[in-house]
């Protein structure tokens, strides 16, 4: 009896102590070098399980000025089973290699249990030329072409890095039938339309350049705003439903005009509402706040102070000893100060506060929830470390493509591309976890993001 009553008393504790146990869950080999690299889980139909990638061994090129090269190879997608076994690849000769120019996302608009593959692709020789640009639909199983739509032409006098920035996104209208929405444009003009399962278009949605009201981000979280099952989803620091494309609110009304790297929304089951965190790029004169905490109303519930410098990095994650939410606003260094050129110069708050508090790891970095326990571990540079700042894993060189629940594995997995083409799925032995957390439609459309944008970085904070 006492040593019944001794093991019930240490039991909490041995649970909350599980050790981590990383193993290499599954590997695909692509067979070839990679510099860019996504990937997201897809139905392949009759309960069948794959993955669809998009690779290249040309680094991800961004339409921006600044940084935009020629590229020395093309984009290629292929298709792989759930076993690691490739089913087709194909090559887009005439697509620049960039997630922006080329965005990707598998969806079952036809309702017969297998995604269909939606991309952007250009089909003309002519790399700048909108003629060529199409919305093309691939059998997930085959490759084979099935569909093809002119791409609608963003706004043409404008520059190269704010025209060619297009977005993927799918979800769910009210009455639960798929709703694909194709967007152009982020730091301007902004162009988006609604798609039914048999392409006729169901919305359109123009946010004219006229400096008033929030541009787009440079992710597109989906939540579910009112908990009844209906989805809308975040473009910059606008809400839209995805069934009607109606804009349901915008945070900080025309106080901000410019553009957000992100906006996280998270759950507070403590007051019952969703709050929003956003970071900030540019403009404005160092008027407003570079990063700010809303509750759903759009009432601001805290901000930092600094009203300059470009917010690349954000996140809210469950560290604090008991999960609580801490957030994290980060910025490129300034010219002239001392700190290596890549570095985040950020801190972390309570979320819930702005209160601002420490934690023992690198700022820098992605959210997962490894072993499914509710408690984040941040994965940054090769290694995931737990909330004390204890390293649980290290993966080695390679580019993050998924840091999501992407197996039928307990927990949130951590995908990896080596330099030499393999991608590894890592995963957690000890993994247990609440499967209202993951098991969600919300979840599972999260996830399909992971080949739109910077859809594959951001944490779902739906519980
Ligand atoms: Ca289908
Ligand atoms: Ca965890």
């Amino acid at each position: 009896m006492k040593k019944l009553l001794y093991t019930l008393l240490l039991l909490p504790a041995a649970l909350s102590a599980r050790e981590f146990s990383p193993r290499e869950a599954l590997t695909l080999d692509l067979g070839t070098p990679v510099k860019q690299c996504r990937l997201t889980p897809l139905n392949l139909g009759s309960g069948e399980r794959g993955f669809v990638t998009v690779f290249s061994a040309e680094k991800s090129i961004d339409p921006y000025e600044g940084n935009f090269t020629f590229p020395k190879d093309t984009p290629k997608i292929a298709v792989f089973d759930a076993a690691g076994r490739e089913l087709w690849r194909r090559e887009l000769p005439h697509t620049i290699p960039g997630v922006w120019f080329m965005p990707l996302l598998p969806m079952d608009m036809d309702g017969d249990g297998c995604d269909e593959i939606y991309y952007v692709a250009n089909t003309c020789e002519r790399p700048f030329d909108y003629d060529g640009y199409r919305l093309e639909r691939a059998d997930a199983r085959t490759g084979r072409v099935t569909g093809s739509w002119q791409w609608p032409a963003p706004a043409h006098n404008q520059a190269n890095s704010y025209k060619w920035r297009f977005l993927l996104i799918g979800g769910h209208a009210d009455d639960g039938s798929p709703v694909l929405v194709t967007v152009q444009g982020t730091y301007k003009e902004i162009q988006m339309q609604g798609w039914n399962g048999d392409m006729s278009r169901r919305w359109k949605v123009k946010i004219p350049d006229d400096g008033r009201g929030a541009r787009g981000s440079h992710s597109t979280p989906i939540f579910d705003l009112r908990r009844d099952g209906c989805e809308q989803f975040m473009y910059g620091e606008r809400c839209f439903s995805f069934d009607t494309g109606e804009q349901l609110f915008i945070l900080d009304g025309d106080a901000w005009n410019e553009h957000s790297d992100l906006v996280q929304p998270w759950w507070d089951a403590e007051s019952g509402r969703w709050c929003f965190f956003t970071t900030r790029e540019k403009g404005d004169d160092g008027k407003q706040p570079r990063a700010v905490m809303f509750d759903q109303t759009g009432r601001r519930l805290w901000e930092i102070a600094e009203r300059k410098g470009h917010y690349h990095h954000g996140w809210v994650g469950n560290f604090g000893p008991r999960g609580e939410r801490i957030a994290m606003a980060g910025r490129y260094p300034f010219k002239g100060e001392a700190v290596p050129s890549k570095g985040c110069v950020g801190k972390t708050y309570d979320a819930r506060t702005g209160e601002e508090v420490k934690i023992d790891f690198p700022i820098k970095g992605t959210v997962v929830d490894f072993n499914g326990d509710g408690i984040h571990e941040l994965y940054t540079d090769g290694a995931l470390y737990d909330r004390t700042g204890r390293v649980v894993l290290k993966t080695g060189k390679g580019l993050l493509v998924a840091a999501k629940k992407v197996l039928p594995l307990a927990g949130e997995q951590i995908v990896v591309a080596r330099p030499d083409g393999r991608i590894v799925f890592w995963a957690d032995r000890n993994a247990r976890e609440n499967p209202d957390r993951f098991d969600t439609e919300v979840y599972r459309d999260n996830v399909r993001l992971s080949s739109a944008g910077y859809g594959h970085r951001y944490p779902v904070l739906n519980f």
